[in-house]
């Protein structure tokens, strides 16, 4: 099955982890217990537990799980992106990388104390090219929680004088220093 999305993503803006991409395992997500559970969404592997305000938060994942996220960026510019992750089991870590490329290198996700405990944890500084993107979001140590990710927008890019031919770049993000 091709990876399309499930909902349509638009950057900057918040991204419910539930709404991976269509596709199944392998393509819209890797999870490594086959059964699931949740009526959010049927048919697929990813573990999945409502929270008290409606979302839908992956639970417990192991390392080596991940989600896949197609979003559109209309604005290139300069982004912070933060997962809100509960952890009540040290040490649990993420991972969030764009394109394949890593926008957040592995971070430790904060002993929340309790599973239904979340923060936000990211970092800024991430250069996103305008267009179509794929956004990963990888457990590196279990057991963490997730409940969404966000890119907020620092600096969008400049808008070309009226007239300028705008060359089109190649997808994809880098650090900026
Ligand atoms: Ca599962």
């Amino acid at each position: 099955m091709p990876q399309t999305p499930f909902k349509n993503h638009s950057l900057p803006g918040r991204i419910e982890v539930g709404d991976f991409d269509e596709g199944g395992e392998g393509v819209g997500y890797h999870d490594l217990t086959p059964e699931t559970g949740n009526d959010y969404r049927p048919g697929t592997a990813i573990d999945l537990k409502p929270r008290p305000g409606g979302q839908w938060a992956t639970v417990d994942t192991q390392a080596g799980e991940w989600t896949a996220y197609t979003v559109r960026v209309p604005f290139g510019g300069v982004y912070r992106c933060e997962v809100l992750v509960s952890n009540d089991r040290s040490p649990g870590a993420f991972r969030v990388q764009v394109d394949g490329v890593d926008a957040v290198p592995i971070m430790p996700a904060p002993n929340t104390g309790s599973r239904d405990v979340y923060v936000w944890v990211g970092v800024p500084g991430i250069r996103l090219r305008s267009g179509a993107h794929v956004v990963k979001l990888l457990t590196e140590r279990e057991s963490i929680s997730v409940e969404a990710m966000r890119f907020l927008a620092e600096v969008f890019d400049p808008a070309p004088p009226a007239g300028e031919v705008v060359t089109t770049l190649s997808s994809g993000l880098y650090r900026v220093p």
